[in-house]
């Protein structure tokens, strides 16, 4: 009987590009210290100085040889390498080179969406050095970023978002691979597939009891039949093996502000009922200001009394602030300006705003500077 699948439309207008940093933590920390160039290094705390505790949140292409990966438990690590050297991540400072990166991306498109620190999709259909072709602009962009941060990264050309990145992860480090609209096809059907995004660590096992191994296993599926075994993801990977995929890039907005506010189902009445609850908002806004490695001079209070009367009162500060007692103590402040308790209060919000990311400290000097002070003093 002749196939009847229902045909797919392809949307091969856009051009997409995936940059990934090569062993991002890890080549950062290299550049800024030269002596641990070519040897394995772990970043983690080393499991001598936490007790056995700690993961690794990446590694360089020396330690992956000996089996060690992200996630891995730093004890396990030390076993399997207990000459790597081990440097704690410095976050603030990863963020802030990623910044850097990002003003480089800036120079060729604005629509850039990034997915960590060390990963981002592209869409340069159209881009601002008027280049025709994608390639062209992917291979510009690894050399500027090159000769601006002194970091390699890998790229994927293609035309959607899930090709772009499955293929600046197909040759790295320093990759470049372009999946044309005819390859695309040819391209998933030889990967295996843990290599399709979405496909977890629990569904990889249910996809083999049902002989799928590989994209072209995934391929020969029926649509209804992946829908009924994985629901939406099953929708979604039929399309993908076939090289749809239409999620559009899109663009990272400057957060103006980090806040968070609760509403309660029972009104607080009392100023201790209220106290613990800035604490306790305050105590998040400090994780997600940490998270987002960021710092604001702004605190604005929201309250709400049961009457819905909102009053919303900021005070800016002459210091950059982000810790939770600090939070605290400013929102507090504000609180006891406000006169809001009578009618019990229904909602209490704390937010930050004249945001700035937090620069990187403490500045570590790179040894070869360090040497050349010391031949001055
Ligand atoms: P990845 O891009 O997955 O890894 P990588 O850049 O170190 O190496 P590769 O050359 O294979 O791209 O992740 C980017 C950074 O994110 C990485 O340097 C550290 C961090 N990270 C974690 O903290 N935990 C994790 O589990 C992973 C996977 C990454
Ligand atoms: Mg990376």
């Amino acid at each position: 009987m002749a196939d009847l699948k229902f045909p797919l439309k392809k949307d091969t207008s856009r051009k997409i590009i995936h940059i990934d940093m090569d062993a991002f933590y890890a080549s950062v920390e290299e550049r800024d210290n030269p002596l641990l160039v070519g040897k394995p290094l772990v970043i983690a705390r080393h499991p001598h100085d936490t007790g056995g505790r700690g993961v690794v949140t990446t590694a360089n292409y020396e330690a992956r040889k000996y089996g060690i990966h992200s996630a891995m438990s730093a004890q396990k690590a030390y076993e399997l390498c207990p000459h790597a050297t081990f440097v704690p991540g410095n976050m603030a400072h990863y963020a802030e080179v990623s910044q850097q990166i990002h003003k480089v991306f800036k120079k060729y498109t604005d629509m850039i969406e990034p997915v960590s620190l060390d990963e981002a999709y592209l869409d340069v259909t159209q881009n601002k050095i008027q280049a025709k072709s994608a390639i062209r602009v992917a291979r510009m962009i690894q050399l500027d970023i090159w000769e601006t941060v002194h970091l390699t990264c890998s790229a994927g050309v293609s035309y959607n978002k899930f090709l772009a990145k499955l293929a600046s992860d197909y040759e790295k480090p320093k990759g470049l691979t372009v999946v044309l609209p005819e390859n695309a096809e040819e391209f998933l059907k030889k990967l295996p597939i843990e290599k399709f995004h979405g496909v977890g660590k629990k569904t990889v096992p249910r996809m083999h009891e049902l002989g799928i191994f590989t994209g072209a296993d995934l391929y020969d599926m029926k649509e209804m039949d992946l829908i009924r075994e994985f629901g939406k993801m099953g929708y979604s990977l039929y399309r993908k093996v076939r090289g749809v995929h239409d999620a559009p890039v899109v663009p990272y907005r400057e957060r103006k502000s980090i806040g968070r506010e609760h509403t309660f189902g029972k009104v607080l009445t009392t100023e201790e009922e209220v106290t613990r609850e800035l604490r306790e908002l305050s105590f998040k806004v400090e994780k997600s200001l940490d998270k987002h490695q960021m710092h604001g001079k702004t605190v604005v209070l929201k309250v709400r009394d049961s009457a819905y009367e909102t009053v919303t009162k900021r005070k800016t500060l002459p210091d950059f602030i982000s810790k939770q007692e600090t939070i605290f103590f400013h929102a507090q402040a504000i609180w006891e300006d406000i006169t809001l308790l009578d009618k019990g209060i229904r909602l209490l919000g704390i937010t930050i705003t004249n945001l700035e990311p937090k620069t990187f400290e403490p500045i570590k000097l790179p040894l070869w500077e360090t040497d050349e002070a010391e031949g001055i003093f």
